[in-house]
């Protein structure tokens, strides 16, 4: 399709471009990048398979495929963004954020994409690609799993979220045992945004009957148009029973046409993108057009209406630090509220285990204190490193709390900003699809510290052990109790500064939302003297071009 730059669509892109540009309207640019990425490359259509965590998304591309090549299980898998697509012979690459990128074995995929072996994509990659012969009827789309939304593993919802301006078609994957959430509803709402080619997937269906299947499909079409006003499709699907029925509706009403009329399918999808961010592109302009009409003495007066003191970024600055310092402050109580309960039976376990242990010891002083340091360094790293990751999803409580208030503080604003614009132009600001993304933190390193200090130990020479053994080790034993608190502690401490970290960038990224918008529509505002017939033909242009994109 060497037209694509050059039909209404590349053009409505280009247009727009050099719109945000001139009226410096930072906060299109990056949606607009991405748009711009997917008309140069003309890429496979990249469907996606999108949802909760443990929604079965990997399981079921492995079924689709007809191959266990993507890992699956009981816990948050499913780390890093793989796309599959039709190549002549079955290979898969690895692409790292800094560009670099490794062939790898097909059966060494897990390495890479599941969250035991690359923790919260600690390896930092940003793709992995997979090219399987047997995708032949596939040809023209890429079928993409994405890491699960809504696990503690912020990291994975950060991997998916960011990638939805790439979205071609959306599979979205909900369980049969969890229908329909709130974020569910929130995704598919940010979705229509970035393709027109969405499919629910009620996944694990062999968990209902035939009844319940059809009552939760009617649930879903029920909620959907009273939510959004809109229609999905509703397809049904099993790794377990029926499989074959359910994969070959979905190929039929789905995938297979999509493949057949690929270049159609694409264009559509990226007049869709391209009119969504004329939309936005339209309101702002809109801004700048009513102002520009404006006599001089009365513009100053209405940017004051707008950018009232409720809009004012001090202000909000202010507050997103306090909401900031407040959580930050609660995190260590929060953890040792949950570490606490744990150390009795710590100390218990510790305490048998070297009592056991210690009875086969033999030697001076020197030589048992050597043995129970060790023994001390291989125990304690065991114990708290399996305890900080059962227990790590519990000790998110202060961030995830932090996470709600700032949201809220950016809905608000959005909200008193957007009023004050319609108060006093009477033009109502686009939607926006502003995310804060949480970075987890991640696991951090456990070692023993070395807390306990023997001196008497240099004297071990002059020491009968016959008589003092028994002394020593109640003394041992004694100081189990001080290890466990001291080691509770420093992991608290750990997780601590992790969580308090990833607050902080969540602030700064609620701040930098608040300063991109309020510079586009203080530029918007400040300098369209006489610029009227310059934005109108803008605006012009746009709604033209708009018009011929459909
Ligand atoms: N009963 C039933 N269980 C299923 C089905 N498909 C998947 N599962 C189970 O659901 C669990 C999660 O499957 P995954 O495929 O790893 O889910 P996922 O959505 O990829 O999970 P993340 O990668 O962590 O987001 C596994 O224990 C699967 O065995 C199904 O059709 N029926
Ligand atoms: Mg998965």
């Amino acid at each position: 399709m060497p037209d694509l730059l050059s039909d209404a669509c590349g053009q409505l892109m280009a247009r727009m471009r050099d719109a945000v540009e001139r009226f410096q309207m930072i906060s299109l640019r990056r949606p607009l990048d991405a748009a711009e990425a997917l008309l140069r490359q003309n890429s496979p259509i990249a469907v996606a398979v999108l949802g909760q965590f443990k929604a079965g998304k990997s399981s079921f591309l492995n079924s689709l495929i007809g191959r266990t090549l993507l890992p699956v299980g009981v816990v948050p898998v499913t780390t890093v963004i793989t796309r599959m697509q039709y190549g002549p012979k079955d290979l898969a690459r690895v692409r790292f954020f800094d560009g670099a990128n490794r062939e790898i074995g097909l059966d060494s995929l897990a390495d890479f994409t599941a969250e035991a072996k690359n923790p919260s994509n600690e390896k930092n990659i940003a793709y992995v690609d997979i090219e399987l012969s047997g995708l032949q009827d596939y040809e023209g789309l890429c079928l993409v799993d994405t890491p699960g939304l809504g696990s503690v593993f912020q990291a994975h919802i950060r991997e998916s979220e960011n990638w939805l301006p790439e979205v071609g078609a959306a599979l979205l994957a909900i369980s049969a045992d969890r229908p329909l959430s709130e974020q569910d509803l929130h995704l598919i709402r940010d979705l229509t945004a970035h393709t027109p080619r969405i499919v629910l997937l009620l996944t694990k269906s062999d968990l209902l009957d035939p009844d319940q299947q059809e009552e939760v499909v009617t649930f879903f079409q029920d909620t959907l148009q009273r939510e959004l006003n809109r229609k999905f499709p509703v397809l049904l699907y099993s790794t377990r029973q029926e499989t074959e029925r359910f994969k070959t509706r979905l190929e039929m009403e789905v995938l297979l046409p999509l493949a057949a009329n690929r270049d159609r399918e694409f264009r559509n999808i990226l007049k869709h993108k391209a009119r969504s961010l004329a939309r936005g592109c339209l309101g702002y302009l809109e801004i700048a057009r009513k102002m520009s009409q404006q006599a001089d003495q009365d513009r100053k007066g209405l940017r004051q209406r707008i950018l009232d003191e409720r809009v004012n970024y001090t202000l909000l600055q202010e507050e997103l630090t306090v909401i900031t310092r407040e959580n930050s402050r609660q995190t260590r109580t929060f953890i040792m509220g949950n570490l606490n309960p744990l150390a009795a039976a710590l100390r218990e376990k510790l305490a048998t285990q070297l009592k056991r242990d210690m009875a086969t010891w033999t030697g001076n002083l020197w030589k048992l204190t050597r043995r129970y340091e060790d023994w001390l360094t291989e125990n304690f790293t065991e114990e708290i490193g399996r305890i900080s990751r059962t227990e790590q999803a519990h000790f998110m409580g202060t961030l995830k709390k932090a996470h709600a208030s700032l949201d809220r503080s950016l809905a608000s604003f959005r909200a008193l900003l957007s009023d004050n614009i319609e108060r006093v132009l009477g033009v109502r600001l686009a939607e926006a699809d502003w995310r804060i993304e949480v970075a987890e933190p991640e696991h951090p390193d456990i070692h023993m510290a070395k807390t306990f200090d023997f001196h008497f130990d240099l004297l071990w020479f002059l020491i009968p052990m016959t008589l003092f053994r028994g002394l020593f080790e109640r003394h041992f034993l004694k100081m189990i109790d001080r290890e466990v608190e001291v080691n509770l502690s420093r992991l608290a401490f750990q997780w601590e500064t992790r969580i308090n970290a990833a607050m902080e960038e969540m602030r700064k990224q609620a701040e930098r939302y608040i300063r991109d918008e309020l510079t586009t529509i203080e530029a918007l505002l400040s300098r369209q003297q006489g610029q009227t017939l310059d934005i109108e033909k803008n605006i012009q242009e746009i709604v033209n071009l708009f018009e011929k994109v459909k």
